[in-house]
């Protein structure tokens, strides 16, 4: 068959959790460097979102289905318990990642760094500010989630890859990564799952420097 192509741009998040899961189960990959709105990806994903992915005649949009394709579809480790309640809860914490941490911590936060709505396109400091308070609350809740090391029972799973790559690319700024240094588990959560080679091999590249 055909190989498994990975099709979104390397800053994307979402395209980094499904190359990511495609990492941690030892398959090669190609990616496929292609914007969302492309052709490429319009013609697999309606709403013109990366990734997708594309292996021989099957097509497949949303990083969840994306990873739920790689996961059961190729030997490899994993990526979920496989018991009923290990399922369910990496389920839980994805979509509570999909639903809470993403649009708050990527779409609104580092969102307002990079894409700000200001005239002047210089961060937008009270968005910025007046996200602190919900910043705070969600860092706490995942805080508390990760005290095993983990936030499904005491194994990596995909509810991992999700959390910490998000995680990781928000922290980029500053308030964020204050708070994310003084928490008790999350830091050390993070720093573990960072190391993994799967992560460093889908760095992004830096972004360009600004222009005056
Ligand atoms: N629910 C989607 C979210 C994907 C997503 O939001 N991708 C972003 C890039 S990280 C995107 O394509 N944004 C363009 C847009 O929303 O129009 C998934 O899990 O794949």
């Amino acid at each position: 068959m055909a190989a498994l192509q990975i099709i979104g741009i390397p800053q994307s998040n979402f395209t980094r959790i499904a190359r990511m899961a495609a990492l941690e189960k030892g398959i090669a990959y190609d990616f496929v460097v292609a914007g969302p709105h492309s052709p490429e990806v319009k013609a697999i994903h309606p709403a013109g979102k990366v990734p997708v992915m594309r292996h021989g005649d099957v097509t497949i949009f949303e990083s969840r289905a994306i990873t739920h394709y790689i996961d059961d579809h190729f030997p490899g480790p994993a990526l979920t318990p496989r018991t009923p309640a290990g399922d369910a809860q990496v389920e839980q914490w994805i979509s509570y990642h999909n639903s809470i941490i993403d649009p708050l911590f990527i779409r609104k936060y580092s969102f307002a760094y990079v894409f700000p709505k200001t005239a002047d396109k210089k961060p937008d400091r009270d968005a910025i500010d007046g996200m602190q308070p919900a910043l705070a609350r969600e860092v706490e809740v995942l805080d508390q989630a990760v005290a095993s090391g983990h936030l499904v029972g005491d194994r990596f799973t995909l509810a991992d890859i999700y959390m910490t790559t998000t995680l990781s690319t928000a922290r980029r700024f500053p308030e964020l990564d204050a708070m994310i240094k003084k928490t008790k588990n999350l830091s050390g959560y993070i720093d573990r799952h960072t190391a993994r080679e799967s992560y460093k091999a889908t760095m992004p590249p830096p972004p360009p420097p600004k222009s005056q």
